[in-house]
């Protein structure tokens, strides 16, 4: 498919999309969360992707937020919409079955932090600066702000954040548990491909189950994240590669997943 605002590549078991309006500093407009969805979509049908690298283009962001330019003037009904259109991008990368690593390289603002906040897992480049500037804009963070950061960071942390409209640096946001990593800027993307490729070579089915347990798990209580563990645990035992990776460990040798 050919887009207008994201690039598309592939590597082995890996692609790489990257958000590609750097005169904008890459910011949201609604062709380019369109764009997003669907090549999230195409990417959740192909078995030979196993993981997912979001990342953004030019030197100085990788999201600089939803686009100001065409937000301002929405009515509430038209903006409610705009919040949905991003709500179910970022539901769409949680319920991918593939892992999907965010590799901010600069600002990751308003929407484009909520972007990575949907991710799995955020890598940062050491210029990368993080925050939710949207009260200082008179509205408010629609596209999960408000539900992922506090989740992710703890509400008082993520209350200073959303109230202060304050950026944060790399290290802080790696203080904080935004960041898993933070590396210097030119071996960002590698290091999130090393990442991936790891990622991709192991079980791709346990992956996905995996991932779906620690969705699912942040909104259910311990006992009950613990009953859906239990089943996708026992969905694993019906792939060969529960038998073949178990049979490998014992044999002392190793095995490549296939994915069934
Ligand atoms: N939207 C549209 N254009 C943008 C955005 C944006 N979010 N951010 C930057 N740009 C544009 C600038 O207008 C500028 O364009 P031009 O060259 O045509 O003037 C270009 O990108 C470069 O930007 P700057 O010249 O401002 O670059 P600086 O290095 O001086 O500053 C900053 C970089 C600090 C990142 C600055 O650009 C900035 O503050 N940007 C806005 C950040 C922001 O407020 N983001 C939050 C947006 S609101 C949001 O994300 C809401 C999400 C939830 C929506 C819910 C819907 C209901």
């Amino acid at each position: 498919m050919i887009y207008e605002n994201i690039l598309v590549e592939y590597q082995d078991q890996i692609a790489v999309i990257t958000i590609n309006r750097p005169k904008a500093l890459n910011a949201l407009n609604s062709v380019t969360i369109q764009e997003l969805t669907d090549s999230f979509n195409e990417l959740a049908g192909d078995a030979n992707i196993r993981t997912i690298i979001l990342t953004g283009s030019g030197e100085k962001a990788f999201v600089a937020g939803a686009d100001i330019a065409e937000m301002s003037d929405k009515s509430p009904i038209e903006a409610r919409h705009f919040s949905q259109l991003g709500h179910k991008l970022m539901n769409l990368i949680e319920a991918l079955p593939q892992p999907v690593i965010a590799a901010v390289n600069g600002f990751a603002l308003g929407g484009g932090l909520e972007l990575a906040m949907a991710c799995d897992i955020r890598l940062a480049s050491t210029n990368a600066k993080f925050g939710q500037p949207e009260v200082g804009l008179g509205i408010l963070a629609g596209f999960g702000g408000t539900q992922r950061l506090p989740r992710l960071v703890g509400s008082g942390r993520a209350s200073e954040l959303l109230f202060t409209t304050d950026l944060i640096d790399a290290q802080e946001a790696f203080r904080m548990g935004l960041a898993n990593h933070v590396y210097p800027k030119e071996e960002l993307l590698g290091q999130a491909v090393a990442m991936a490729k790891k990622i991709s070579s192991k079980a791709p089915i346990a992956i996905q189950l995996t991932k779906s347990a620690i969705v699912k798990g942040e909104n259910l209580d311990l006992l009950s994240g613990q009953g859906y563990e239990a089943e996708v645990f026992a969905q694993t035992f019906s792939t060969e590669d529960q038998k073949n990776g178990c049979k490998a460990f014992l044999e002392k040798r190793t095995t490549d997943y296939q994915g069934r």
